[in-house]
Parts: C-alpha cells; sequence; structure tokens
C-alpha cells in the first residue's frame, strides 16, 4: 500500500501522512515508520555503543535532538558519511553505508529516540539454556590441544567466534554466538571460555571437549559488552558476571551454567551528584586481591567493587572517579586496576587491595588502552600505557608507588604515534616492542598499518609496519587494521585485517624479535575479525 511506495530518498515528498512515524518533535525531518524501524536496528548496531541508547553520549557526542536538529541534515550528512579523525568512523566512505542509509540516519538522529523496554531475571531465566548439563561434561581434557595457546577470535559481523591454534595457526572450530561478540574472557581454570555479543547474548564454552563447543547460553539484556568470571582464591570458576549497556544493569550468574542470581541496576547519580537514566556498565574485571568485581559505570563515573562471597546480602564499594568509564586493565602486579574515562580525558586508578581510588591521571584526548601495555620504562620503572581516539599520543603512567614514589601514577611520558583514531596498544612481558594501531584514523594509510616502539629506546620514533598490505586481500572497501595479541610465548604478534562482511579478511601473524611476517591465517570462514583472545594471556592478564 501506500508505505511501499513511499521513496526511500532524500528531499522527497511524501504522499501521505500515513506510514510517517509519529515523532514527539514536530521540526524533526520526516521519515516513514519502515525507515524508522531500519535507522533504529542500524542505529543499534553500529551507534548506539559509543552515544547510548538514549543518545546522551559518552566515546560520541550526545545526539538528542536540541542539538541535532540545530546541526541539521546536511552537517549530520557530511559527518557520518566522511567520520572525524577524532574516533567518528567514516560509515560513508568505509563502504559500510551507503548513501541512502547516510542519509537515513541522519535524518533519524534528529527524531525523539525511543526507550527500549526492561529486562528482568525472569526474562533471563527465559533465555537460559543448559545446552550439556554438568552432569554430562567431561571430567578432564578430552582433546590434544594446546589449549594455552589458543586464539577466541571474535568474527564480528557473522556473529561467531573462532577458536584458532596458535601452535598450528588451524581454526579448530567456528561457533555461532550472539550478535557481534564484543570480547571473550577466560575462567580462572582455563577450563571455560564466556563470550557476550552486543545483542547480550552470552555463550560458554568447554574446551575440554574433544572439539570444544558450547555448553550453555543466555541473554542478560538488549545490549552489552562486558563479561568477566570470579578469579580470587576459593571461588575459581563459581561466578561470571555480565554488564549491560541496556537495561543499565549487571548480572550474577553460576559459573559452570550461566543461570542468573542477582540483578542489581546501576541507575542513579554521576560524580557530579545528577541524576543519569543510562549508566551502562563499561568494562569488568576479576579482583586478584578481594572476592570482588570491579564494576564500571560509564555515565556515572562510579566504580563499583561487587563483593561475590554472600549475594543475598550483597555488599558494594562504590568508588566515586570520573564520567564516562569506558575500558582498561591491571598494572603489572595485578593490584591496580587503570581504567579510562575517555570523554574526560582521565585515566582512574583503583587500589583493588584497599578498594580505594589512587588516582585520576589526567591524559590525552578520548583514551582507549584496550587493556592497556605493561613494562619497565628504562628510566621510569613500571609503567602502564594507553594511546588516545582523540589524538596521536600515547601516555605512560608510573605504576609502582614504592620503588618509583616520585613517578607512580603520574605521566611520565607522551609518545607521539602515527596518529588519533587509536583502538588498541599492546606489548609482553617478554618483548621489547610496544604496539599502537589506528584503525579509527580516516586515513587508509594510517588505519591499514600499525607503529612499533622499541621500549628501550621510546625517543627514537616508531617502525611503521604495513599490516594490510602483508595480508594481500582479494576485494574493495575498507580493511582496518585491528587490536595486537600475542602468543603464549610471547614472541609473536597477531593483527586482525578487519575488512567489510563481504569481502576478504586475514589475520596476520608477525615475528615479535625480527618484526617480519610470519604467517597470514586466511579463511572464507574469517568473516570480519576483531578481537582476538589467548587463552593464556586472558587468564592470567598478561598484557
Ligand atoms: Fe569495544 C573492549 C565497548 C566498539 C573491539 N569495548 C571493550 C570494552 C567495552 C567496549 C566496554 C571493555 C570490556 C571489558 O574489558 O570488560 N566498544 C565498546 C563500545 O561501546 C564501542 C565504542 C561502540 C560499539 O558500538 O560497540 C565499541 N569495540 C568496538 C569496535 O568497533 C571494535 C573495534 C570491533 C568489534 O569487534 O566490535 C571493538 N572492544 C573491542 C575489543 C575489546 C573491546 C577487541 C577487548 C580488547 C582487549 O584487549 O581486552
Amino acid at each position: 500500500p501506500a508505505l511501499a511506495l513511499l521513496p526511500l530518498v532524500v528531499g522527497q515528498a511524501y504522499a501521505a501522512d500515513d506510514g510517517l512515524h509519529k515523532n514527539a518533535n514536530p521540526k524533526a525531518p520526516k521519515m516513514t515508520e519502515a525507515e524508522f524501524t531500519k535507522a533504529r536496528q542500524i542505529y543499534f548496531e553500529r551507534c548506539a555503543g559509543c552515544h547510548g541508547v538514549l543518545r546522551k553520549g559518552a566515546t560520541g557526542k550526545p545526539l538528542t535532538p536540541d542539538i541535532t536538529l540545530e546541526r541539521g541534515s546536511e552537517y549530520l550528512k557530511t559527518f557520518i558519511k566522511y567520520g572525524s579523525p577524532a574516533g567518528m568512523p567514516n560509515w560513508g566512505t568505509s563502504g559500510d553505508f551507503t548513501d541512502e542509509e547516510v542519509d537515513l540516519m541522519a535524518r533519524y538522529v534528529q527524531q525523539e529516540p525511543p526507550t527500549p523496554p526492561e529486562y528482568s531475571l525472569a526474562d533471563m531465566e527465559k533465555s537460559y539454556k543448559e545446552l550439556v548439563p554438568v552432569s554430562k561434561r567431561p571430567t578432564r581434557k578430552m582433546n590434544k590441544l594446546n589449549l594455552d595457546n589458543l586464539f577466541s577470535v571474535t568474527l564480528r559481523d557473522a556473529g561467531e567466534v573462532a577458536l584458532i591454534d596458535g601452535d598450528s595457526k588451524k581454526i579448530i572450530n567456528i561457533i555461532k554466538t550472539g550478535y557481534a561478540v564484543h570480547i571473550s574472557r577466560m575462567s580462572a581454570s582455563g577450563r571455560y571460555l564466556f563470550v557476550i555479543g552486543r545483542d547480550a547474548k552470552i555463550d560458554l564454552i568447554d574446551l575440554w571437549m574433544p572439539v570444544p563447543d558450547r555448553v550453555a547460553e543466555v541473554k542478560v539484556g538488549l545490549e552489552a559488552r562486558s563479561v568477566e568470571t570470579s578469579k580470587f582464591k576459593g571461588y575459581e570458576d563459581k561466578y561470571a558476571i555480565a554488564g549491560t549497556y541496556w537495561p543499565p544493569q549487571y548480572v550474577i550468574m553460576e559459573g559452570s551454567t550461566l543461570k542468573p542470581l542477582k540483578i542489581v541496576s546501576t541507575r542513579g547519580m554521576t560524580v557530579d551528584g545528577e541524576y543519569h537514566p543510562e549508566p551502562r556498565v563499561a568494562s569488568i574485571a576479576a579482583s586478584h586481591y578481594r572476592p570482588e568485581f570491579v564494576v564500571n559505570a560509564k555515565e556515572t563515573g562510579k566504580i563499583m567493587m561487587v563483593d561475590y562471597t554472600d549475594l543475598k546480602n550483597l555488599k558494594t564499594t562504590t568508588i566515586d572517579s570520573a564520567k564516562f568509564l569506558h575500558d582498561g586493565g591491571f598494572d603489572s602486579t595485578g593490584r591496580y586496576f587503570l581504567v579510562a574515562a575517555n570523554a574526560s580525558n582521565k585515566v582512574a586508578v583503583v587500589d583493588t587491595k584497599e578498594d580505594k581510588l589512587a588516582a585520576l591521571v589526567d591524559v590525552g584526548k578520548t583514551p582507549h588502552p584496550g587493556r592497556g601495555a605493561n613494562f619497565v620504562h628504562p628510566k621510569f620503572g613500571p609503567v602502564w600505557a594507553t594511546s588516545h581516539l582523540g589524538d596521536d599520543t600515547i601516555s605512560l603512567i608510573g605504576t609502582d608507588p614504592v620503588k618509583h614514589k616520585a613517578s607512580a601514577w603520574k605521566v611520565v611520558e607522551t609518545l607521539k604515534g602515527q596518529g588519533g583514531g587509536s583502538l588498541f596498544i599492546k606489548t609482553n612481558p617478554k618483548s621489547k616492542n610496544l604496539w599502537v594501531d589506528t584503525p579509527l584514523n580516516p586515513d587508509a594509510k594510517l588505519n591499514q598499518s600499525v607503529a612499533v616502539f622499541d621500549i628501550s629506546k621510546l625517543q627514537s620514533g616508531y617502525e611503521v609496519l604495513p599490516i594490510v598490505e602483508w595480508a594481500q586481500l582479494k576485494g574493495a572497501g575498507a580493511k582496518r587494521v585491528v587490536q595486537a595479541e600475542y602468543n603464549q610465548a610471547g614472541d609473536e604478534v597477531w593483527f586482525s585485517v578487519w575488512g567489510t562482511k563481504d569481502q576478504e579478511s586475514a589475520l596476520v601473524v608477525v615475528d615479535d624479535k625480527t618484526r617480519k611476517l610470519k604467517a597470514v591465517i586466511k579463511d572464507p570462514k574469517l568473516i570480519t575479525p576483531t578481537g582476538k583472545f589467548n587463552v593464556h594471556n586472558t587468564q592470567h592478564d598478561v598484557y
């Protein structure tokens, strides 16, 4: 009927009123209900992560109609199509969005944001499935794999993970998971692998099976990014925790089955004393010093130390830090957790032994460390490093308050990298190299290569390795190098060459000592690889 005839292009008048999205804001550009539904899905898949479901902004700018209507469609379209060096992806020129989709999204963000439904413990219980009950699982390792050197690789747009044997570089299994899996985490024992999709579906994979595969699943919300498992002595493999972006809450589950046990909402006041309806759960880490999870609420800047010894009488120490908490990792001793408060341009340091804020450190623009990189600086002793989305710098923060007190929790040195748009930085205790990617830089030369510094002569600058060129891929479209991960021995570093869904992608393995190409892993099934998690390094927080 009328709806089917409505054009999907800009500027054209709509023939009839029926089929149009009824917006609370009469100034918003018109769109049909079908367009609104499509845009809402694209927004969820591509935009909500940075800008928030309610579009109040965090890593990305706020996109509420009071702001977007003022900017107007043309400005928004340019921004969406070409991106910005400060981290907005170039959705149009990368080939991810067509011109029609760019136009659609420019109009969508001028409408009032729809509020998604809540998600209860009962909803979780309905989705929960123990695919292989504990009683039917192996009682010892049933395969000959060197599990410590196994890699779990996110196949982003396929909704899968690939398990790859780090020794032979062979794919062991490709497992259907939630939509666009975000991270993989290991249980304390190294047996269970947990993966979480953007759609908040968690899959539990048992690495002891003859061919490692899924044994349980649960959906814990509508949108999520983080999952972790209990690691304190006596609680190994006992609990898992997942944080959701929507609804803003976290859930504690039984580690061996994913049975949901306890939900806690994160709605509340920001560190500035303002109510926030959507404090999304960003990174979560398991404390090594106490039976606690470190739960970082993005928009409020609150770090919750959640004690899991008694779920009925839950004790939580809430630490005020800075707004827009995102990703982070431990220092080399495992005592301090350093987390980027990205849009505040700060790194918060939590002492997990004392449950106190150790420091708030000013760094460059929009820090984005992944889990960061720990190494011993020739002059300042142990440091933890982050690169930035918003500028080309790398901040090195001193982490040893005992033997290097004057340097502790200060930026002791700032390095200049290739450019902004960096997401991940990595080294290994056995390496002299510090690797910095720039996948979100709009310049293809920068997003297709990585910079590598020699830790013993940081001031001599960096070498650029043309990772995408080395992969020798067929086909057009964006190809970004993303996230370095080491093998167990610390002598190989793996990169993803992240192409579009319909084009060839690859993993590129570099010899860490010589910085020369060691292997390219290609397979038609390796669709859009992004994050890679080596079992040993993930289990023991080695980075
Ligand atoms: Fe991530 C970690 C959120 C986009 C790949 N990402 C994280 C963490 C959070 C997060 C909160 C920390 C989890 C933890 O440690 O518990 N990421 C978000 C977003 O909100 C954002 C900005 C937008 C979105 O829509 O999701 C986003 N992330 C991306 C990507 O586009 C990346 C590059 C590709 C992909 O697969 O989606 C991506 N994020 C990763 C990876 C990690 C990660 C690989 C883990 C890094 C590590 O070494 O631990």
